[in-house]
């Protein structure tokens, strides 16, 4: 079921560090072109540092695991491509379908791949007043059962993110702040949430990886490492738009999967594309350290 691109095939064959990115971003977290942009940009930011990318997707009930160009801009310019996570992903194969991955869904089929390292922009996580109702992202447990780590800029800042934080903790999975003591909230540095480990340099993360999966310890790691401080929003802008977001999605009573890509549409919208612009930059800043984690695990083999 899973389909590798020529450049991954190649890597995966030689040995060399693979980093791979997801397809929910690109479908369902940025608007056209700026999508596709991000994709291209992520991947280039990757071979820049020496991996190679493998950006995931369904594509015609296939996994596929580097995307060629066309298929890349093809999703990209998609308008109702399913958003596919766990539950998702044996229902869009079965079908025949095309999917865009969470992060989730993009960590099983990582994992299915060999692959240990995975970058995005934000974590999902628990939903404000997901005490209530129950709107967990499926990317928490996931991350407690699945041996791939994420480096992410944090849990998107629309999220509860103390109890975002809690539910990692029970479930078990390691929360690095990478060269931070403070949880990153993706648009700006620091949360107000302390992390529970901090660690400098990539090739400590990637010990701390190889450690914890020695041990057979099941599961991944969240590396969350902070937007760049001069790419990151200014604290009061951010929380006034979230803030009138989740106001909106209220009064619209949009719930369930809709949640977060309707979340990021208005907070571009009340930002004037600010946080189109944080989010674009802090996924590569991700994508860089993710690459630069993926080569440490090579060099470390024995
Ligand atoms: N990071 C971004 N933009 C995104 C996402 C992550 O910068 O759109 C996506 C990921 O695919 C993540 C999803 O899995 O948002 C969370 O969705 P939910 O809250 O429905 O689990
Ligand atoms: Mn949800």
């Amino acid at each position: 079921m899973l389909e590798y691109s020529e450049a991954v095939a190649e890597a995966i064959v030689k040995g060399q560090p693979v980093v791979a990115l997801e397809s929910t971003i690109i479908v369902h977290g940025m608007p056209f072109p700026q999508n596709l942009e991000t994709a291209h940009l992520l991947e280039t930011t990757v071979r820049e540092r020496g991996a190679v990318p493998a950006t995931i997707a369904v594509l015609e009930g296939k996994i596929r695991i580097g995307l060629d160009p066309a298929s890349l801009e093809k999703l990209a310019r998609a308008q109702n491509v399913a958003k596919v996570s766990r539950r998702d992903l044996p229902v869009v194969l079965a079908r025949g379908g095309d999917g865009a991955t969470t992060v989730a869904a993009t960590m099983i089929c990582a994992a299915r791949a060999g692959i240990q390292v995975f970058a995005t922009g934000g974590l999902g996580g628990v939903h404000w007043d997901g005490h209530n109702t129950m709107d967990v992202s499926a990317d928490l447990t996931e991350l407690a059962q699945t041996n791939v780590a994420v480096v992410c800029a944090g849990a998107k800042a629309v999220l509860d993110l103390g109890r975002t934080l809690e539910v990692l903790e029970t479930l078990g999975v390691p929360v690095i702040g990478y060269q931070t003591d403070a949880f990153p909230a993706f648009y700006i540095r620091d949360s107000g949430f302390p992390v529970p480990a901090r660690l400098d340099d990539p090739d400590q993360i990637a010990q701390m990886l190889q450690t914890k999966w020695d041990l057979d310890l099941k599961g991944g790691a969240v590396i969350a490492n902070p937007i760049p401080p001069e790419h990151a929003m200014n604290a009061g802008e951010m929380n006034a738009a979230v803030e009138q977001s989740l106001q909106e999605a209220a009064q619209q009573g949009i719930t369930g999967k809709e949640i977060t890509p309707f979340l990021l549409d208005r907070m571009q919208q009340h930002t004037q594309g600010r946080s189109l612009a944080a989010n674009i930059a802090l996924a590569k800043n991700n994508a860089a350290l993710a690459a630069d984690i993926a080569v440490c695990m090579k060099r470390n083999l024995p």
